[in-house]
């Protein structure tokens, strides 16, 4: 696949195409293109680019929202693709995964469920804004090994923090592992709660999930 390809889909999201934006990602599936390469490569570029000129006053809350909508339509298509390729059958954990509460990002957290469930992870996704109390009920219900929490804002990180917090007064702690995620999240803040571990991106989710459920 050519550079210009993935410039394309980087565009589409910058556009806030997302009809652009599904059509290229059918395009990535016909030709065989391995479907996280086509996100990590082209979309997210575009997402990115979207959120810098956000950060620093070039673009405004719709350019965001379009460029999220668009994003999520592509990821949405090439989901049953990384599903296909990931098929497993041994079963290496239950994992509950949300995004905080308060934090509506949803695009990043999804895609680590993706790849979790493709690597053979049972996962239940909460979604987002998701209050402590209902991924703790979650935890109980299921019988988890994993927590994986997803905060983009660094007005809702401590709600990750939250979460270990009422684990650890459940008695839940040792038994459950907890890891943490999005932009914000650094291997600091990570020691600073005692959660078990974060990574940068879904593919370093994975590793991480299965060194914690001793899978690797
Ligand atoms: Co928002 N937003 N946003 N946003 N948004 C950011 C996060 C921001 C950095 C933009 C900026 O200013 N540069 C900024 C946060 C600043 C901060 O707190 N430091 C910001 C802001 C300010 C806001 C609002 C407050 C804007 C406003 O209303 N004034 C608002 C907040 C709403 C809320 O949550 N309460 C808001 C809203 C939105 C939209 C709804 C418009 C939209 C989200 C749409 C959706 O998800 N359905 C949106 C978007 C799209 C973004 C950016 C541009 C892109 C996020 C994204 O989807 N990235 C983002 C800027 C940026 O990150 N470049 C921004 C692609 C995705 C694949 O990556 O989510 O990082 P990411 O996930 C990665 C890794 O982080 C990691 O793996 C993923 C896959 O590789 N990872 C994990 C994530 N979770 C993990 C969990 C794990 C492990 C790894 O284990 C459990």
């Amino acid at each position: 696949m050519t550079e210009e390809f993935f410039q394309k889909m980087a565009q589409s999201v910058l556009d806030g195409d997302s009809d652009a934006a599904v059509a290229l990602a059918k395009q990535a599936i016909e030709a065989g293109l391995d479907p996280l390469e086509a996100i990590t490569k082209g979309f997210v570029t575009g997402v990115n680019q979207v959120g810098e000129s956000f950060a620093c006053g070039q673009a405004f809350l719709p350019e965001l929202v379009m460029a999220g909508e668009a994003m999520k339509a592509a990821v949405s298509t090439l989901e049953p693709e990384m599903q296909k390729r990931g098929l497993q059958r041994t079963m290496l954990g239950k994992v509950v995964l949300a995004t905080v509460e308060g934090d509506i990002h949803e695009i990043g957290k999804s895609l680590v469920g993706t790849m979790l469930s493709a690597s053979g992870f049972q996962v239940y996704d909460l979604g987002v804004d998701v209050p402590a109390a209902r991924i703790i009920a979650k935890v109980q219900e299921v019988g988890a090994d994993l927590v994986g929490l997803s905060a983009l804002l660094t007005t809702t990180m401590v709600k990750q923090k939250e979460v270990i917090d009422e684990l650890d007064k459940l008695g839940l702690r040792k038994k459950v592992k907890v890891m943490v995620g999005g932009a914000p999240v650094t291997r600091d803040w990570v020691q600073k709660i005692e959660a078990d571990g974060t990574s940068e991106d879904a593919i370093g989710a994975v590793g991480l999930a299965k060194q914690l459920v001793g899978a690797v």
